[in-house]
């Protein structure tokens, strides 16, 4: 039975920058309610309302996968992990954007799935790319009568995906006999500890525990038998999946992975009660904390315009009242309006100059990277706001 624990309001879809904000335009957004649900049978952790994929996966897609240098080195990493590893002769990858994972292999081991045509479109003229979203019927096309895939890597995408049935069957039907199924995606743990509740939006349908991803796969003849943590996206899991009958063993960390979220009771609902509790709290205080430094007259701008932090200004209401704009590095970003609070965003190169005061960490998950590169920011001054794991200012 699926319970409602949190209400994070009126959304729009976190991805649906806007490229004008005239009153024509802002007609047109699309608004949902965004709901958190925990299901007591197989613990999953899913928004209530899912909203149709088709309008999420555009060829306007705005995520490039590569933008930041943690996300490019994690991708390496893990890409020659494999290689070593598993020294597959087939990899596909569900979900490739903008070919950061698959350009560490050679172009005639990869398959591409990415169903946003400008994504696929980067990827189509060097690696085999098929501009679908991933299901049985696509499955079957590519493996029915061709060699089955040794390693299928899916990066932030199958929690995206509402039918978790349907895309295990698909990947069930797609590996080859002790193939691997290799998935990240952001960590419920982590989220229920930093109370990163902006890991809720349209896209996350699910955040997944290593429990939850156990009962699901197993309707699928599918076995999770390895996980480790990783602290890419804030904290995040990868997950090591097979047949049921492949040879590989379950792995002592697996074990121990799922030991500890027992005990952190991620199979109670109590533990959403009590979550959802903190995140109400944490708004109250981000809003206390914007309020003081704008009578401060204080000048604030956000960095990096995350998809997260769509879900933290349309829930605090924290728009241009506040935040003067937005600086991010992605150029198809810069020059449009963020969903829902239309807040401007600009290049950092015009954007972080010397009247700003004070940077909300949009992109909270790189905050390593990000204050390494703005020493000169801090150097005069300039400080940074997050709200995780608790809202305050962070001066060094
Ligand atoms: P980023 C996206 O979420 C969307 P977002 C998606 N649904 C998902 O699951 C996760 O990623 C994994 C910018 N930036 O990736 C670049 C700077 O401007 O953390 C990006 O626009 N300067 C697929 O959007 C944004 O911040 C910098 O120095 O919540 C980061 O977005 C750096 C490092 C980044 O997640």
């Amino acid at each position: 039975m699926k319970k409602k624990f949190l209400n994070l309001g009126i959304q729009p879809l976190a991805n649906s920058f806007l490229s004008s904000n005239s009153k024509k335009t802002l007609a047109k957004e699309f608004f949902y309610n965004l709901e958190v649900s925990f299901d007591t049978n197989s613990y999953l952790v899913s928004i209530s309302n899912p909203v149709n994929p088709k309008l999420q996966y555009t060829d306007k897609y705005a995520h490039r996968a590569s933008e930041s240098m943690t996300m490019r080195s994690a991708f390496k990493k893990i890409a020659k992990k494999i290689d070593e590893k598993y020294s597959p002769k087939i990899v596909m990858e569900i979900g490739s954007n903008d070919g950061v994972f698959i350009r560490n292999f050679s172009r005639k081991k990869v398959i591409a799935i990415e169903p946003c045509k400008n994504l696929a479109n980067l990827t189509k003229k060097k690696y085999k790319t098929f501009p679908d979203f991933w299901n049985k019927k696509l499955a079957k096309k590519i493996f029915l009568k061709s060699k089955k895939a040794d390693v299928i890597f899916s990066a932030n995408t199958i929690s995206h995906i509402p039918d978790l049935k349907e895309t295990f069957d698909a990947i069930e039907f797609s590996l080859s006999d002790n193939g691997v199924l290799v998935i990240e995606d952001p960590s419920l743990y982590s989220v229920i500890k930093n109370n990163s509740y902006d890991q809720f939006y349209d896209e996350h349908v699910y955040v997944f525990s290593a429990i939850s991803v156990a009962n699901v796969v197993k309707k699928s003849n599918l076995r999770l038998f390895d996980a480790e943590k990783i602290s890419t996206h804030g904290g995040s899991m990868r997950f090591y999946i097979c047949k049921d009958s492949a040879k590989h063993k379950n792995t002592r960390n697996i074990k121990l992975i799922l030991k500890k979220e027992k005990k952190a009771n991620l199979q109670k609902f109590s533990t959403y009660l009590q979550f959802s509790k903190r995140v109400k709290k944490s708004k109250k205080n981000l809003i206390k904390i914007f309020k003081r430094l704008k009578n401060d007259k204080k000048n604030i701008i956000s960095y990096g315009a995350t998809y997260k932090s769509s879900t933290v200004f349309n829930y605090c209401k924290i728009g241009k009242k506040f935040i003067n704009y937005i600086t991010d590095t992605t150029l198809n970003k810069q020059g449009k309006f963020t969903p829902g609070q239309h807040i401007p965003i600009i290049s950092p190169e015009e954007g972080m100059n010397n009247n700003v005061d004070y940077a909300f960490l949009g992109a909270w998950n790189f905050k390593k990277e990000i204050l390494k590169k703005e020493k000169e920011f801090i150097r005069r001054g300039g400080k940074f706001i997050t709200h995780v794991p608790l809202p305050k200012i962070i001066s060094k």
